[in-house]
């Protein structure tokens, strides 16, 4: 990147850590728009500009891949996985959704599926996932603001959900969207983002054996807090991308809009892959806070953020020759 542009960035991220109230981040969207507008800046994962396509790529052998469902490492207390979330839709703290999600009626529950398939369709819960068996999956969530947990999920791949409607040749992305509904949901009442939750994947990250639409966890169904009665789980991708209670999968041609990068571009970007190199505008993404075993919260052990927070050997061919800075 040329030198003015960097010191550019710099300008930009000096503001991002300043900015705290919401007609701020407007007026800034506003400027970054702008420049989004004038190609020759080249300014870093500018909000007007789409990825370049997923590379042709060698898939991981049946092993790689496996090797990502599990792992030995201490799991989270179930305590602190139900009962320190993040489910902006019942309040900003932590100890929020626990208190507050007992409102979210997850049954009966419908999806609506759309756009570019040939079987678009509104299912319940129980037609979405009928004839498949879930499975367990333990998966680190690392949740961008520095913190991460070792869960152990029940779930379907996403993938084989996503292909009984049957996605055109035209769906290059898939678009989720969070239930948003102000009688169960308090936290609605608060602009902290521009609801409904959403989020996107490009398509072969959401067709990736790897990406799971989660029922369960602890061998349990969901609890509300952690997005019942389906969410996703995208482990190589910060915990933003996993969205909790979905309604509605979109296949578009597009890059969808999503609720984070909607809200502060320059520090939530699109791909959102874990990555300790790349540091988000206001803190360093080179280490994490453990919460697991019998540590907790209070003593969580800080480790070294890896690269697609562990599953590289699984995911990073599908990003192979893209420069992870621009595309953060
Ligand atoms: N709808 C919705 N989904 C969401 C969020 C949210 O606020 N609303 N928070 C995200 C964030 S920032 C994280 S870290 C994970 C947390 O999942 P957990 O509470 O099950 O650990 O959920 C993600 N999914
Ligand atoms: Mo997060």
């Amino acid at each position: 990147m040329p030198r003015h542009d960097r010191s550019l960035r710099d300008a930009l991220r000096v503001r991002a850590s300043e900015i705290t109230d919401e007609t701020v981040w407007r007026s800034r969207r506003r400027l970054l728009a702008s420049l989004g507008a004038l190609p020759a800046l080249g300014l870093a994962g500018c909000a007007a500009a789409e990825p370049p396509p997923p590379p042709t790529r060698q898939s991981p052998s049946r092993e790689q891949v496996e090797a990502g469902f599990s792992t030995d490492e201490t799991l989270t207390r179930e305590a602190d996985a139900t009962g320190y979330n993040n489910f902006y839709e019942f309040g900003t703290g932590k100890a929020d959704p626990s208190r507050a999600a007992k409102t979210l009626r997850t049954s009966p529950w419908e999806v609506e599926i759309s756009g570019e398939c040939n079987k678009p369709g509104r299912v319940s819960f129980d037609e979405l996932l009928a004839g498949f068996l879930p499975e367990e999956r333990v998966y680190r969530l690392r949740c961008v603001e520095g913190w991460s947990m070792v869960i152990p999920w029940l779930g379907v791949p996403l993938g084989q959900i996503l292909q009984r409607f049957e996605p055109t040749a035209n769906a290059k992305f898939v678009a989720f969207t969070t239930l948003a509904d102000r009688a169960q949901m308090p936290g609605l009442r608060y602009r902290s983002i521009d609801w409904p939750y959403r989020e996107g994947l490009r398509i072969d990250e959401a067709m990736h054996p790897l990406t799971l639409l989660a029922t369960g966890l602890y061998g349990k169904a969901l609890p509300q807090q952690n997005g019942a009665p389906l969410r996703l789980l995208v482990p190589w991708k910060y915990g933003f991308k996993s969205i909790k209670s979905i309604v509605e999968i979109r296949f578009t041609e597009r890059m969808p809009s999503t609720a984070w990068n909607d809200l502060q571009p320059r520090e939530y970007g699109f791909f959102a892959n874990v990555n300790p190199a790349v540091d988000h505008p206001r803190w360093s993404q080179a280490s994490e806070r453990r919460i697991a075993g019998n540590e907790g919260r209070l003593l969580a052990n800080r480790i070294d953020t890896q690269p697609f927070n562990g599953y590289g050997e699984q995911v990073a061919s599908m990003y192979a020759g893209m420069d992870l800075r621009r595309w953060y």
